[in-house]
């Protein structure tokens, strides 16, 4: 069995973490088989929205620590700029929408890899851990660049140093993510949400996500100016001729993502 699994459909990329039996932990060959995956999801014009989930009962527990014991273990620099940031730089530069939908325990890198997706949503059962530091690690996979931004500085350091696992209900209070579904809830829910972006203005969606990417480092000014500079491309697609034209004529529009 592949350790990733990609499905497309309806024009989303349904990409699963399938080792369950390790809690979808990665090694290398599963972190370049998930790169392949994110390339093909991108460059396939067909894809328009992207979900990430976890094979079994957990979503991902981060590296396979096996992998960095064993007789030959990978080096620590392999790890991060083979395997876990280029994963991170996809995710971030990848012009479609990508939903990661936490089905189990997130740890490690595996927690990280679920926080600089798009929209990321768990169900009630899933669990967030930045384990790093219970292995004498700092967080990486952009854990200290995302968690900060998304819950503040002061809850994110103690998160990191203690370690404490979080309950999906705790992650959404904290702004740690956008939603929890319930059992009952969850499949519909993921439905929903991939079905609604997979019809809606795919191109204004990637030039949002370069807006944002950017928010951060850029002051005010800055960030105005991108916005110009996107808004003006995001003006000149077929979609939005089609979204003006089907309020004027008050009916649904129908997005074709050009
Ligand atoms: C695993 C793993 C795992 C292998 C569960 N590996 N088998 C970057 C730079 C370089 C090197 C290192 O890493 C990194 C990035 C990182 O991600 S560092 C953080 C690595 N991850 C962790 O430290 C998490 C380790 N796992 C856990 O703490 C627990 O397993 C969690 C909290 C995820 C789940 O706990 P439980 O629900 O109690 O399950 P379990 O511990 O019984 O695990 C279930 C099975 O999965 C078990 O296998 P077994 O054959 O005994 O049933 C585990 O060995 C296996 N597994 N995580 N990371």
């Amino acid at each position: 069995m592949p350790s990733i699994i990609l499905e497309i459909k309806n024009q989303i990329g349904y990409i699963s973490l399938n080792r369950p039996e390790k809690y979808n932990a990665f090694n290398r060959e599963m972190a370049l088989e998930l790169q392949a995956c994110l390339d093909e999801c991108a460059s396939n014009e067909y894809v328009r929205c992207i979900l990430i989930t976890g094979m079994g009962k957990a979503f991902c527990a981060g590296q396979d620590l096996g992998e960095v014991t064993g007789e030959q273990p990978a080096t620590f620099d392999k790890i991060l700029v083979e395997h876990y940031n280029p994963i991170i730089t996809r995710i971030r530069n990848l012009l479609k929408p990508i939903v990661c939908a936490v089905n189990g325990v997130a740890a490690g890198a595996g927690a990280n890899i679920a926080l600089c997706c798009d929209i990321v949503v768990a169900h009630e059962s899933a669990s967030f851990i930045q384990a790093f530091s219970k292995i004498g690690l700092i967080p990486d996979s952009g854990g200290t660049y995302f968690l900060p931004r998304l819950i503040g500085f002061q809850k994110a350091s103690a998160l990191m140093m203690l370690g404490d696992k979080i309950s999906a209900t705790e992650a959404a209070q904290m702004g740690m993510i956008y939603k929890v579904f319930s059992e009952t809830e969850y499949a519909d829910a993921l439905m929903k949400i991939t079905t609604t972006l997979a019809q809606m203005p795919t191109l204004a969606f990637g030039l949002t996500k370069k807006a944002l990417n950017h928010t951060f480092e850029n002051n005010l000014e800055q960030q105005l100016q991108l916005e110009d500079k996107l808004q003006y491309a995001a003006a000149h697609t077929d979609d939005y001729q089609e979204g003006v034209s089907a309020f004027i004529e008050k009916r649904n529009p129908n997005f074709k993502g050009k």
